[in-house]
């Protein structure tokens, strides 16, 4: 790989945690939402194993927040998603990926009802902001869409319930899954949710003002101590053995919500009115094309993943991986891959080209088995 950097100008925004992380070593950054969103501090397994034995503090301010208020909120965000949110509490995350009118994903927030007629959708890497406002403004609803002040931040791994329950109180391990509470740290009102971007447990920090973002870091850092904290940031190790996926990577705007396996999530007969419930009826009655899959390739770790690698199978193109990562759980290489529904089978044997060099895959279910 090439290291060469990208410039960072005001187009590419700062979080309000970045100088800390700069403190802490950060060796590389992605961007995402126009925004800095770091990637490693030392490298990616070091990172893993640190992350599934003790407890990280990761700035993902980069999963910025759309929020939607007013009488019509609902209804647009029941617009937007084939997942029904209208049973959505006051306190409650759903999990929703938003679909177009051709079905197709447009982004996978975590959507959060904060309060009776107010929603936040916590946004992967696109630009949904204009694409809400642009349905919210065509349709006449009574709603305001706008990019809050917000910023998460993430304490994740087996030790994140001590270190939060010492910083914010006992109660705070009686939150639920995708559940959220509010709380004041650091002398500033967050809410606290039991949610993150790996499998190894913790909870997600939503700062509502920037000007508390060092105070919020250093109030977490200095409990986090005894627990050796450190800096991290998303893991693809962790997040292939999780399963995971990533919008921009493995899914795209290309793909449409049935082909990503969000069926579990959704409720295509919802009552409410969504832009995509024709093109999904379509589809449902056709059947997909492709589908979203695990594939394992044994043996040594390949090397990174730049662009996607394609898969064969019979001497034909059935689909590209886009994300990969040697996993020392499973000690083999785990990937997300876009493949032709009749080789989508767990079992299927596929060809993984890599440089050029052909490597044996094959297609796992969810859980890698
Ligand atoms: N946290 C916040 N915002 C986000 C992300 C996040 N926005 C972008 C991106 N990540 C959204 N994507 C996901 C994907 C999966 C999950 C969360 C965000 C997730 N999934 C659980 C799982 O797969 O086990 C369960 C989901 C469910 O059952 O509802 O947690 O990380 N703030």
């Amino acid at each position: 790989m090439h290291s060469t950097e990208i410039i960072l100008s005001p187009r590419v925004r700062t979080t309000p945690y970045e100088q800390r992380v700069y403190e802490n070593g950060v060796k590389s950054f992605t961007v995402y939402n126009h925004m800095t969103l770091p990637v490693n501090f030392t490298n990616t397994e070091d990172e893993y194993h640190h992350l599934c034995e003790h407890v990280q503090l990761w700035d993902v301010a980069a999963e910025r927040q759309v929020e939607i208020v007013g009488p019509d909120a609902l209804k647009l965000v029941e617009l937007i998603t084939p997942r029904e949110v209208a049973g959505c509490q006051i306190g409650q995350c759903l999990y929703a990926p938003l679909a177009d009118e051709d079905g197709l994903v447009v982004n996978d927030p975590i959507i959060l009802r904060v309060a009776e007629d107010r929603y936040w959708l916590s946004i992967a890497d696109s630009d949904v902001k204009c694409w809400v406002k642009g349905i919210a403004w065509g349709r006449g609803l009574n709603v305001n869409v706008f990019e809050p002040d917000v910023s998460p931040l993430a304490v994740q791994g087996p030790r994140a319930d001590d270190l939060m329950a010492e910083l914010a109180g006992e109660e705070v391990r009686d939150i639920k899954f995708f559940r959220f509470i509010e709380k004041e740290i650091a002398g500033t009102p967050v809410l606290l949710a039991r949610s993150g971007w790996s499998g190894q447990g913790g909870f997600e920090i939503y700062l509502q003002d920037s000007n508390y973002g060092l105070a919020l870091w250093d109030a977490v850092w200095e409990v986090g101590k005894k627990y050796q904290i450190r800096a991290g940031a998303p893991n693809l190790i962790e997040r292939l053995e999780t399963g995971l996926k990533s919008y921009g990577s493995d899914i795209t705007h290309a793909d449409n919500v049935l082909e990503c396996g969000f069926e579990r999530y959704l409720n295509l007969d919802k009552p409410s009115e969504y832009m995509a419930r024709g093109a999904l009826e379509k589809i449902r009655r056709d059947g997909v094309q492709r589908k979203l899959c695990n594939v394992m390739v044994e043996g040594k770790p390949l090397p990174p993943l730049r662009l996607c690698w394609d898969l064969r199978h019979a001497d034909t193109k059935v689909g590209r991986a886009s994300s990969c990562a040697f996993s020392p759980k499973y000690g083999a290489n785990l990937m997300f891959a876009m493949v032709a529904v009749d080789v989508a089978t767990p079992g299927t044997e596929l060809t993984v080209m890599v440089g050029g060099e052909p490597y044996r895959g094959i297609v796992k279910d969810e859980c890698w088995k």
